[in-house]
């Protein structure tokens, strides 16, 4: 094969899991502005992300969050996604709606509600045994805003005994993804404020235990890319939340705010573990402002430019630099592959795949957003603005 031909095929089996609460209406705590067409339901959500995957070609797992995607029977949705060519992916868990979880969750002071945490994400495992869905992915908003509000390392052992309860329960094949986030909503602590806490409590847990990268969740400046690099050195990285941000946790479209970054961190990816189905590439985004399908299939593609650019990196080259200690010529190598214009050849990819050249064109001339504006009156928040 050749070269490029290996980078075409490399781009043809990546797979980008859509978040279905990204087809819902959302906002942020001042406003939700209400988008005609928005899915009112699971399955119209489903119906909307088979759209994605049918323009893109490489988006065809949709990721659930419960309760917001609360159905009687989860077998049965998952056979309407397979129907509509899509399947379920993670099924993520939420501890922070509820009244009860004013001061936590699973690191919560009180034992009645920690206990109602960790039911629920038992409850999440028995959906992944419906939906035949392999991750577990575990966002926990527990922490406190003053000091002496709780006492931290009780908190992080009550998190360890929780998450031990649940990494209990998971099956042969099924994994366990913990999300980690500095701030908000609390604001002095949070239980798993970085990768470090994250992978501490993965290590003891065991293999099934894995740490997901939010991409908006670091402080301003953090090298994520060497986080990245970090966790696939240690077998530790489950998967991405792919989204950017200007601020704290924005939830833009990926690769908008700092396409340069996302290259950065696919170069890791591509040069640590390539494409193994180990590492899930999610997205975790919500559009506020601008058309929801549109929006995904933008940071779809976003995320595939990215990686083409990482694939396109000369490794032999930049080793030589690297090991003559050539500075330049090393970053020169880098941003070589960075600054090639690889729309061409995406464009390519998706015509061998029997796709449209121009995934946003195409959605466009597809009428189906005139369709669901038309048929779908109503549509429903994805239930937090974040
Ligand atoms: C928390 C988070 C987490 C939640 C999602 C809605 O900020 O990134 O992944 O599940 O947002
Ligand atoms: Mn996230
Ligand atoms: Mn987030």
């Amino acid at each position: 094969m050749t070269e490029l031909a290996a980078v075409k095929a490399a781009l043809k089996t990546q797979a980008v899991e859509t978040p279905s609460w990204a087809y819902g209406n959302s906002g942020t705590r001042f406003k939700v502005f209400a988008q005609q067409g928005v899915p009112r339901t699971p399955r119209e959500k489903l119906e909307d992300a088979a759209q994605v995957h049918a323009f893109t070609g490489v988006a065809p797992t949709v990721a659930l969050h419960i309760p917001w995607d609360k159905v009687d029977d989860y077998a049965a949705l998952a056979k309407f996604a397979e129907e509509r060519g899509v399947k379920l992916g993670a099924i993520n868990s939420n501890t922070f709606q509820d009244d009860d979880y004013k001061l936590g969750s699973i690191c919560h002071p009180d034992a009645a509600v920690r206990r109602k945490a960790v039911d629920h994400l038992l409850e999440c495992v028995d959906i992944m045994d419906a939906t035949g869905s392999r991750d577990l992915k575990l966002w926990f908003a527990d922490g406190t805003n003053y000091p002496g509000q709780d006492d931290l390392r009780a908190r992080q052992d009550r998190l360890a005994e929780g998450l031990a309860e649940v990494y209990g329960r998971l099956g042969d094949g099924q994994r366990m993804l913990l999300e980690y986030k500095f701030f908000e909503p609390a604001f002095y602590s949070t239980d798993v404020p970085d990768w470090g806490t994250a992978y501490a409590h993965c290590l003891k847990l065991g293999e099934k235990a894995q740490v997901v990268v939010d991409t908006g969740h670091h402080a301003p400046g953090t090298n994520i890319e060497f986080i990245v690099a970090t966790l696939l050195r240690e077998g530790k990285l489950g998967g991405f939340d792919f989204n950017s941000r200007f601020y704290a946790d924005d939830d833009l479209m990926v690769g908008a705010a700092d396409p340069f970054q996302l290259f950065r961190i696919m170069y890791e990816v591509v040069r640590g573990a390539g494409f193994s189905p180990e590492v899930a590439f999610m997205l975790d985004q919500c559009h506020n402002i601008e058309a929801k399908i549109p929006a995904i299939i933008r940071s779809v593609m976003n995320v595939q430019e990215a990686t083409a650019k990482a694939l396109l990196v000369d490794r032999e080259a930049l080793a030589v630099a690297q090991a003559s200690g050539d500075v330049l010529e090393a970053n020169a190598v880098l941003m070589d592959a960075y600054n090639t214009d690889v729309r061409p050849l995406l464009a390519e990819v998706r015509g061998e795949m029997g796709l449209d050249a121009d995934p946003m064109g195409a959605y466009r001339r597809s009428g189906w957003a005139e369709k669901i504006v038309a048929e779908r009156v109503g549509g429903e928040q994805a239930g937090w603005g974040a």
